[in-house]
């Protein structure tokens, strides 16, 4: 087994000495140095991801017995192999690494009250060449699971292992208040997540309940009938670089995390898709390695933000532009009942960012990247409503501890509060049933940093010393921070005790250590 840590190399400058673990990497740097690929743009049909199988075989065998203290789950299997994917029709195919053998991986459909039991089965080719580790961990992002199901870092498995993740689907103290509604799942190997979520480990995990039930027509008085079924559309977005041959192009020593040019959506290049004249849901995610989006329709049209990252807002926040950072979700819902049968509509992004630092300018032009093609009526029994789901209570009361978590860099690594990650000595050991304030900021003013605190969803209690933007007042798990924008965040420990880690979403500095971990105590 070839242990090529990036951090080794880089903070020893043992690049030279690699030898042959480091050619084919070499190689692709060289291969990469053409013109940007010119395709025409929306000629691929949108794909939606496909939702997950439940696998019955799963059950009975293994170690799920903690599961059952959760009720009996409904099971899954999950298979890490190689495979193909064509990014755009005029591409040759790509080799990536699959869940299932699709990319974005295929959709867990989770029930609040009912436990899923995924089985992970890593059937990677143990003698790899290229960027990422055929080791592979799984994090369920967002969501609320035991540390042994939540993807530490450092529970890999080897090619022709498997692995069993619970995710119990229950909520902090029984409060229903806290179900999500979109979720992600992507591999969290340490020192390796960057290049193997970018090989293709991930995919979206949705989440519904009697509220928001995932049926416009539920005649169900409690539930909000929101968009649903084909007008529930998950948009996850990657932005991509390949090599001349269709290979992945990936730096694995690019500190600031990579960029690419290849701005993809659920797997294609600049796709379309058809519409009708009704109220959609999107579920964006921005699934990449460092790139941020700010999000305008080419018509500059309204549309309702009705969910962040720890799922729906308390009330929809009617805007125009929306700016979201690696990892971040937000659902928004487009009304096409605007448009005539025949018009064509962009969502386009009007960040100019050319490294993994951060956004370089706005751009007044943006950069279309999904193509809206209105071409039919179709009845319309959904609603926004005015009020979603209340938002649960902030308790300060209940607040034990303030820490500060200040973000940098030290050495070609990037630190928190001074320290690269260190798996044997937690940052903070916060109590059981308890919450804290966490004050981040960043020092230097030349990157930004999307903040994930694993295991609960946070509050942004202010952004820049006052209240953060409505959109972001609800349940979130990512943070972006910057120099002149900390934040303070309202953090609980809840249900679970034991390690959880918080990093850097963008992949780039994640792997190239700024991560910590807490441990909370009974
Ligand atoms: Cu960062």
């Amino acid at each position: 087994m070839i242990q090529m840590n990036r951090r080794a190399l880089l903070t020893t400058g043992a690049v030279a000495g690699a030898g042959v673990a480091m050619a084919p990497l070499m190689k692709r740097v060289t291969a990469q140095g053409g013109a940007p690929i010119a395709l025409t743009p929306f000629v691929d049909e949108l794909p939606i991801p496909g939702a997950l199988n439940e696998a019955l075989t799963v059950q009975g065998q293994g170690f799920e017995d903690r599961c059952y203290a959760w009720g009996a789950p409904k099971t899954y299997e999950l298979i890490e192999a190689e495979g193909k994917h064509r990014f755009h029709r005029d591409l040759p195919e790509t080799d990536m690494w699959l869940y299932n053998g699709q990319f974005p991986g295929p959709t867990f459909i989770n029930k609040l009250g009912v436990p899923t039991l995924i089985r992970r089965i890593n059937n990677l080719n143990p003698v790899h060449t290229g960027f990422g580790m055929p080791e592979s961990s799984l994090h369920h992002h967002g969501g609320h699971q035991a540390p042994a199901d939540d993807g530490w870092p450092l529970d890999f498995i080897h090619p022709g292992q498997y692995r069993d993740h619970i995710i119990p689907n229950i909520v902090p103290e029984g409060d229903a208040r806290e179900w999500p509604s979109t979720l992600w799942y992507h591999d969290h190997t340490i020192d390796y997540t960057a290049g193997n979520v970018y090989r293709g480990l991930a995919g979206l995990s949705l989440h519904f309940d009697d509220v928001d039930s995932g049926n416009e027509n539920d005649p169900n008085p409690q539930a909000l009938r929101l968009p649903s079924g084909q007008y529930d559309i998950p948009l996850a977005f990657r932005d991509v670089a390949l090599n001349a041959d269709g290979s992945l192009f990936f730096d694995q020593l690019n500190i600031k995390g990579q960029v690419g040019n290849l701005m993809t959506i659920n797997g294609k290049v600049k796709p379309y898709l058809k519409v009708a004249r009704r109220k959609y849901r999107f579920r964006i995610l921005i699934g990449g390695l460092a790139r941020e989006y700010r999000f305008q329709l080419s018509d500059k049209s309204p549309f309702q933000i009705i969910a962040s990252d720890g799922g729906l807002l308390e009330t929809p926040v009617t805007t125009n532009v929306l700016h979201q950072a690696n990892a971040e979700r937000y659902e928004i819902v487009i009304d096409f009942s605007r448009y005539q049968i025949g018009q064509q509509i962009t969502l386009n992004d009007h960040i100019v960012q050319i490294d993994g630092n951060k956004p370089d300018a706005v751009a007044a032009v943006g950069n279309p990247l999904l193509l809206f093609v209105v071409d039919r009526d179709a009845p319309d029994p959904s609603q926004v409503p005015a009020t979603l789901r209340p938002l649960p209570p902030i308790e300060l009361n209940r607040v034990v501890a303030t820490r500060n978590l200040v973000l940098s860099k030290k050495g070609g690594m990037w630190t928190i509060n001074d320290k690269v990650w260190n798996p044997t000595v937690p940052l903070f050991r916060p109590k059981l049933n308890t919450f804290e304030i966490w004050n981040v900021s960043v020092k230097g003013g030349g990157w930004n940093h999307p903040l994930h605190i694993h295991q609960e969803f946070f509050r942004i209690l202010k952004r820049g010393g006052t209240t953060p933007p409505a959109h972001e007042r609800g349940k979130k798990d990512v943070v972006l921070v910057w120099d002149k924008s900390p934040v303070q965040l309202y953090v609980g420990f809840r249900t679970f005790t034991g390690p959880y880690v918080f990093h850097c979403h963008n992949l780039g500095h994640e792997d190239l250590a700024m991560m910590g971990w807490y441990d909370v105590q009974p």
